[in-house]
Protein backbone atom coordinates (compact mmCIF):
# COMPACT_ATOMS: atom_id res chain seq x y z
CA UNK A 1 0.00 0.00 0.00
CA UNK A 2 2.89 2.59 1.32
CA UNK A 3 4.52 1.97 -2.11
CA UNK A 4 1.91 1.66 -4.35
CA UNK A 5 0.90 5.63 -2.75
CA UNK A 6 4.60 6.78 -3.32
CA UNK A 7 4.73 5.90 -6.88
CA UNK A 8 0.98 7.93 -7.41
CA UNK A 9 2.92 10.99 -5.35
CA UNK A 10 6.00 10.96 -8.39
CA UNK A 11 3.82 10.33 -11.16
CA UNK A 12 1.59 13.67 -10.06
CA UNK A 13 4.36 15.41 -9.70
CA UNK A 14 5.92 14.55 -12.95
CA UNK A 15 2.54 15.54 -14.64
CA UNK A 16 2.18 18.83 -12.35
CA UNK A 17 6.42 19.52 -13.56
CA UNK A 18 5.38 18.79 -17.54
CA UNK A 19 1.86 20.76 -17.17
CA UNK A 20 4.52 23.76 -16.27
CA UNK A 21 7.29 23.28 -18.63
CA UNK A 22 4.03 23.21 -21.80
CA UNK A 23 2.45 26.17 -20.08
CA UNK A 24 6.47 27.60 -20.50
CA UNK A 25 6.49 26.74 -23.81
CA UNK A 26 3.40 28.09 -24.99
CA UNK A 27 4.09 31.63 -23.23
CA UNK A 28 7.19 31.80 -24.86
CA UNK A 29 5.30 31.20 -28.77
CA UNK A 30 2.75 33.79 -27.69
CA UNK A 31 4.65 37.34 -27.44
CA UNK A 32 6.88 36.31 -30.44
CA UNK A 33 3.63 35.42 -32.79
CA UNK A 34 2.45 38.96 -31.13
CA UNK A 35 6.12 41.43 -32.13
CA UNK A 36 5.52 39.63 -35.45
CA UNK A 37 2.18 40.99 -36.00
CA UNK A 38 3.35 44.10 -35.11
CA UNK A 39 6.32 44.60 -36.89
CA UNK A 40 4.81 43.12 -40.42
CA UNK A 41 2.52 46.44 -40.55
CA UNK A 42 4.17 49.58 -39.41
CA UNK A 43 2.05 52.33 -39.97
CA UNK A 44 4.27 55.10 -38.52
CA UNK A 45 7.19 57.37 -39.97
CA UNK A 46 9.50 59.35 -37.47
CA UNK A 47 10.75 62.73 -38.85
CA UNK A 48 13.96 62.68 -36.68
CA UNK A 49 17.12 64.70 -37.47
CA UNK A 50 16.41 64.91 -41.03
CA UNK A 51 15.30 61.76 -41.72
CA UNK A 52 12.29 59.45 -42.34
CA UNK A 53 12.44 56.54 -39.85
CA UNK A 54 11.97 53.53 -41.21
CA UNK A 55 12.70 55.21 -44.56
CA UNK A 56 11.48 52.42 -46.90
CA UNK A 57 8.11 50.58 -45.10
CA UNK A 58 6.26 47.47 -47.04
CA UNK A 59 2.18 47.56 -46.47
CA UNK A 60 -1.01 45.80 -47.42
CA UNK A 61 -3.16 48.03 -49.11
CA UNK A 62 -5.37 50.00 -47.27
CA UNK A 63 -2.96 51.02 -44.67
CA UNK A 64 -3.32 54.75 -43.39
CA UNK A 65 0.46 56.25 -43.05
CA UNK A 66 1.35 58.58 -40.36
CA UNK A 67 4.11 60.56 -40.32
CA UNK A 68 5.28 62.67 -36.90
CA UNK A 69 7.64 65.40 -37.20
CA UNK A 70 9.96 65.00 -34.28
CA UNK A 71 12.37 67.62 -35.14
CA UNK A 72 12.12 71.50 -34.02
CA UNK A 73 11.88 72.72 -37.67
CA UNK A 74 9.80 72.14 -40.25
CA UNK A 75 9.35 69.32 -42.62
CA UNK A 76 7.26 68.36 -45.73
CA UNK A 77 6.13 64.72 -46.76
CA UNK A 78 5.30 64.93 -50.73
CA UNK A 79 5.02 62.21 -53.16
CA UNK A 80 4.45 64.00 -56.68
CA UNK A 81 0.96 63.61 -57.77
CA UNK A 82 0.36 61.49 -55.45
CA UNK A 83 0.14 63.19 -51.63
CA UNK A 84 1.71 66.55 -50.22
CA UNK A 85 1.14 67.48 -46.66
CA UNK A 86 1.76 70.97 -45.71
CA UNK A 87 4.33 72.31 -43.62
CA UNK A 88 4.92 70.23 -40.55
CA UNK A 89 6.05 71.96 -36.94
CA UNK A 90 7.17 70.25 -33.89
CA UNK A 91 5.18 67.30 -32.95
CA UNK A 92 2.39 67.97 -36.18
CA UNK A 93 1.82 64.80 -38.13
CA UNK A 94 -0.21 64.05 -41.40
CA UNK A 95 -1.33 60.64 -42.50
CA UNK A 96 -2.23 59.27 -46.18
CA UNK A 97 -4.40 56.25 -46.75
CA UNK A 98 -2.57 53.93 -49.70
CA UNK A 99 -5.42 51.99 -51.15
CA UNK A 100 -3.48 51.22 -54.58
CA UNK A 101 -0.40 48.79 -54.97
CA UNK A 102 2.51 50.24 -55.71
CA UNK A 103 5.97 52.19 -55.02
CA UNK A 104 5.53 55.66 -53.60
CA UNK A 105 8.80 57.58 -53.08
CA UNK A 106 8.39 60.90 -51.42
CA UNK A 107 10.88 63.50 -49.92
CA UNK A 108 10.82 66.87 -47.95
CA UNK A 109 10.20 69.87 -50.06
CA UNK A 110 12.08 72.10 -47.79
CA UNK A 111 15.36 69.55 -47.76
CA UNK A 112 15.06 67.55 -51.26
CA UNK A 113 17.63 65.08 -49.58
CA UNK A 114 15.59 63.67 -47.27
CA UNK A 115 13.88 60.80 -48.93
CA UNK A 116 11.63 58.23 -48.41
CA UNK A 117 9.77 55.08 -49.70
CA UNK A 118 6.67 52.94 -49.17
CA UNK A 119 5.89 49.89 -50.79
CA UNK A 120 2.26 49.05 -50.93
CA UNK A 121 1.36 45.55 -51.69
CA UNK A 122 -2.14 43.84 -52.48
CA UNK A 123 -3.78 42.71 -49.03
CA UNK A 124 -3.84 39.78 -48.28
CA UNK A 125 -6.30 37.45 -47.86
CU1 LIG B 1 12.58 68.73 -44.12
Amino acid sequence: MQGSKKVFTVTLLTGAVLAVALLAVHGQTKPSAAMAGATAAPDRVAIDNFTFTPGDITVPAGTKITWVNHDDIPHTVVAAGKFKSGALDTNDDFSHTFDEPGTYEYFCSLHPKMTGKIVVVAKRK
